[in-house]
């Protein structure tokens, strides 16, 4: 149920805050892409009475990774071979994906498109000359046989300002409103007191309310998607908060579902993107619609020719491929930047003016020209606006024309995702089917080792490249899956811990900051609790200098990432003083938590990993190489909540899709 706005200024937490029990069959955690896609679809699957409740940190409407809206749908299979797509994310990440997952995605993601289009989504379209019509010219849908203007392969364009607002709509209508709560932030999954490895509910509490919300349900999605501020952003002084990821994705999905035993796959995996510098602009559009190259600070076109193959080649044991990995694609602008040949740029001016010339060439007159030329700058502009405003406002602010000069491109910090460019996330039943090999299911769909516990989106590891529309798709999978698991486990939940003390554990910060506020003369500076501020930056230090963050330019070696366990260590034992004074501050401590254990699982794996899978995103000084012959495996970790010891392992990668020619 929405919220009304808060009055101006914070609300002050109390040490007692009302504790309030919810029951239902599905609980779905987290409101973004993903989960819109579960609410939307469970209804259709769901017998008469079975109850479900949505729980969103923020409101439904701009929450999640998109809620700034998108430009693009990355994931949209058309016209292509699903195994083709399982190929290029194979090939996008190294050769270590679950393909099961990925082909099972391919064969949904579509629906999940045509869907978004008929909700109100503009989809660029083609004319029947060819001619791009955008998306404010009528045109016939994709479920009619309208052609999307495609910018790569796989990606389409769209008017997504208003993406995330018209997703969530028809899944607030299925749910119904009284089912969803918004502006609760869930701290975590609770498991069953009476059947082992069961799921049994969760616990949260709300940012607007003195309120602490517990939940029993047979079965639960968690989908909060990835992690961001893990790493030191480059962003100082008062640019500082702004990153590419969305801040309020903490690491959640990963350590809510650690914490209870689910099993990890692939969290030594980062997405470190390329972003126009400072205002993190996204680089696909101009990559694939503008056609741009980049060049380093002597004007050089780096990545292409012989002594780019040449580098390539020693981290491509599969040869060579249609599409440079992203990782590589980094690679080659790192090798630049340590050998002091930055910055570097994307040509935009060349882009843009080779449009032009081609305009001339085919014999258009200038006043043609010049229509061309406003077309492109506002597909340009749109690109921006539609979900990274603030890049628009840094190239109004420091007067960039595109077309008269390039615009520095760097690789950001990193971050932790399964859904993008990345693979992080859990281990996860592929679907039930003869050619999904018996090692990969287990019964349900997306269910992760733990009995009724599912996740989508960025939560599902080894299955990149999903995107908005993927993520959103998944999550229409597992609404069946969830169905599918209440009907056949006829089992009454219950939770090990009495409510109230699930919330004084919730409330321990605010009860610390309330006993000493007025122990020295600055809240901010006491002896007796740390703020969730200081902590982050502790965390953000001990990975950036030792766990490969910018500040070695993602080098990291064995040495480091022990001293990198240690910080963390006593970052925990710290960080269990935290006192919060409001209830966003409440969030940003156990924010924090989250952030601290995904890393920690980060660092192990990355640890176990004795080779550089992913030079561009890490580098493991120590271990160079991408070694396939030992490490072309998945690494798996499980937390065991009972003993609290962690186990590495590896597992096989079984190849389902013929693996000659690699895409
Ligand atoms: O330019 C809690 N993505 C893009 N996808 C595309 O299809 N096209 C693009 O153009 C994309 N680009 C892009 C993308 C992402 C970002 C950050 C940028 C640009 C800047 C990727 C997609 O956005 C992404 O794949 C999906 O959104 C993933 O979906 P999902 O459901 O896994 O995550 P989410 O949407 O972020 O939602 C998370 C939800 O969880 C909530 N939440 N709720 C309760 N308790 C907690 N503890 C919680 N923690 C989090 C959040 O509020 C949210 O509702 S481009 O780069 O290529
Ligand atoms: P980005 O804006 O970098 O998030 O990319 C959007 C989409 O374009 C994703 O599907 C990327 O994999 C793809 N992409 C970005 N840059 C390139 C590139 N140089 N070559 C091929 N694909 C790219």
């Amino acid at each position: 149920m929405a919220l009304p706005n808060k009055p101006k200024g914070e609300l002050e937490a109390v040490d007692n805050p009302e504790v309030v029990e919810h029951s239902c069959d599905c609980l779905i955690v987290g409101g973004g892409m993903a989960a819109c896609g579960t609410a939307f679809e469970i209804g259709k699957w769901a017998p008469e009475g079975m109850k479900t409740i949505m729980v969103d940190k923020a409101s439904l409407e701009r929450s999640g990774a998109v809620a700034q809206g998108l430009s693009a749908i990355n994931t949209y299979i058309g016209e292509n071979a699903i195994e083709d797509y399982v190929k290029m994310v194979r090939n996008d990440l190294m050769g270590v994906v679950r393909e099961d997952l990925i082909y099972d995605l391919g064969r949904h993601v579509d629906e999940s498109v045509k869907l978004f289009e008929e909700w109100g989504l503009p989809v660029w379209k083609k004319a029947e000359d060819g001619s791009n019509l955008d998306g404010s010219k009528p045109a016939k849908t994709l479920r009619e046989g309208g052609e999307p203007v495609r910018t790569g392969k796989w990606q389409i364009m769209i008017n997504g300002e208003s993406y995330k607002c018209i997703v969530a709509e028809p899944a607030k209508k299925a749910l119904g409103e009284d089912n969803i709560i918004e502006r609760c932030f869930i701290v975590k999954m609770l498991l069953d007191k009476n059947k082992e490895n069961t799921i049994a509910g969760a616990v949260g509490f709300s940012t607007r309310e003195n309120k602490v919300h517990v939940f029993t349900c047979k079965t639960a999605l968690v989908a909060c998607g990835g992690a961001v501020n893990i790493f030191r952003p480059r962003s100082t002084g008062e640019g500082k908060g702004r990153a590419w990821y969305p801040v309020w994705n903490a690491g959640s999905t990963y350590t809510m579902c650690a914490q209870v035993g689910a099993t990890l796959t692939m969290m030594e995996n980062r997405f470190t993107p390329a972003r126009f510098k400072d205002g993190y602009g996204p680089v696909g559009a101009w990559f694939l619609l503008f056609k741009a190259k980049v060049s380093n600070g002597l004007g050089e076109f780096f990545a292409m020719g012989d002594g780019a193959k040449e580098e390539l080649k020693k981290f491509m044991p599969y040869g060579a491929s249609a599409v440079t990995p992203t990782c590589l694609r980094n690679h080659l602008m790192v090798k630049e930047y340590i050998a002091g040949r930055g910055p570097i740029y994307m040509a935009t001016d060349i882009a843009l003016n080779a449009f032009l010339d081609a305009a001339r060439e085919a014999g258009k007159d200038e006043k043609e020209v010049k229509k061309i030329w406003k077309h492109l700058e506002s597909e340009a502009w749109e690109d921006f606006l539609d979900m990274s405003v603030g890049q628009a406002g840094l190239w109004a602010g420091a007067n960039i024309e595109p077309e008269k000069v390039g615009s520095e491109i760097m690789p950001t910090e990193p971050y932790m995702l399964g859904s993008h460019s990345g693979c992080c996330g859990i281990w996860t039943s592929g679907p039930e089917e003869d050619w999904v090999p018996d090692a990969y299911k287990w019964g349900y769909n997306r269910m992760t080792t733990v009995s009724g516990l599912f996740t989508a989106g960025d939560g599902v590891g080894a299955s990149g490249h999903k995107f908005s529309s993927g993520s959103h798709a998944e999550g229409r999978i597992v609404a069946k899956q969830m169905v599918k698991y209440c009907r056949d486990n006829d089992h009454t939940p219950e939770i090990a811990q009495a409510a109230q003390d699930l919330a004084d554990e919730l409330y321990a910060p605010v009860k610390l900051y309330n006993e000493f506020k007025g122990a020295s003369t600055h809240q901010d500076v006491n002896p007796n609790y740390c703020k969730p501020a200081g902590i982050m930056m502790r965390l953000m230090k001990a990975t950036d200098e030792y766990g490969g963050g910018v500040a070695t330019f993602y080098m990291t070696s064995g040495k480091l990432l022990g001293i990198c366990m240690d910080l963390l260590q006593m970052l925990r034992e710290d960080a269990a003083k935290m006192g919060a004074g409001d209830l966003h501050e409440l969030m940003r401590a156990w924010e924090n938590y989250h952030r601290i254990w995904c890393v920690e699982a980060h660092i192990r794996h990355i640890i176990f990993r004795e080779e550089s899978r992913y030079p561009g995103f890490y580098y493991r000084s120590d271990f160079p190489n991408v070694d396939d012959e030992n490490w072309k495996c998945f690494v798996n970790s499980t937390f065991d909540p009972k003993s609290e010891e962690w186990k590495c392992e590896k597992v096989e990668v079984i190849n389902i899709v013929e693996t000659d020619p690699w895409l």
